[in-house]
């Protein structure tokens, strides 16, 4: 049985971003480098950019937050520039079978599918994809260079069949001065 929505995702998205901007206290004063987290909002890709906001304040966003959910196609995060370099790192558990136990973003050890969209890794692992660019394995934690420009996309390993997929995973993507 099906326990969590994508609407429920969204729900836990908003309530994760507005702690954090409670978190925040007051804002910046001028002079100051604050990292901003890009949260789960609703914003097409190209707004969600790891982007200073003002040269007087100097607020810039360093980190992005995303709930992933496994039954869900490629989940777009934030934009990268060609070159960037973030660090991707994933917390929770999912599955791509209901039937199995839940597993971490290293997915399970040895299970394959030729049908999977990394074949040769582990099903139930974390994957990742900048624009139309190949797959990435990620797994629990990874850094990455962005090989073209585009959105950072995020999915769990498996095969077209998501629908028997449960869990998410919290992702942070953080850049990397
Ligand atoms: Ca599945």
């Amino acid at each position: 049985m099906r326990v969590l929505g994508k609407q429920t995702f969204a729900l836990l998205g908003a309530i994760f971003w507005a702690s954090v901007m409670l978190a925040c206290g007051p804002g910046p004063q001028p002079g100051h480098k604050e990292p901003v987290p890009i949260g789960w909002l609703e914003l097409p890709c190209q707004e969600m950019r790891f982007t200073c906001l003002g040269s007087e304040k100097q607020v810039c966003r360093t980190s992005a937050l995303a709930l992933v959910p496994a039954d869900s196609d490629w989940q777009e995060v934030v934009w990268l520039a060609q070159g960037e370099q973030v660090s991707i790192s994933a917390s929770g558990t999912w599955t791509f079978d209901r039937n199995m136990p839940p597993t971490d973003a290293n997915g399970y050890p040895g299970a394959r599918n030729a049908g999977a969209t990394i074949p040769d890794a582990n099903l139930g692992s974390l994957v990742a994809r900048v624009g139309d660019g190949p797959p990435l394995l990620i797994g629990l934690q990874t850094r990455i260079v962005a090989d073209r420009e585009g959105c950072l996309l995020l999915r769990i390993n498996d095969t077209a069949d998501l629908e028997d997929n449960e869990g998410w995973l919290k992702v942070e993507i953080a850049r990397m001065d």
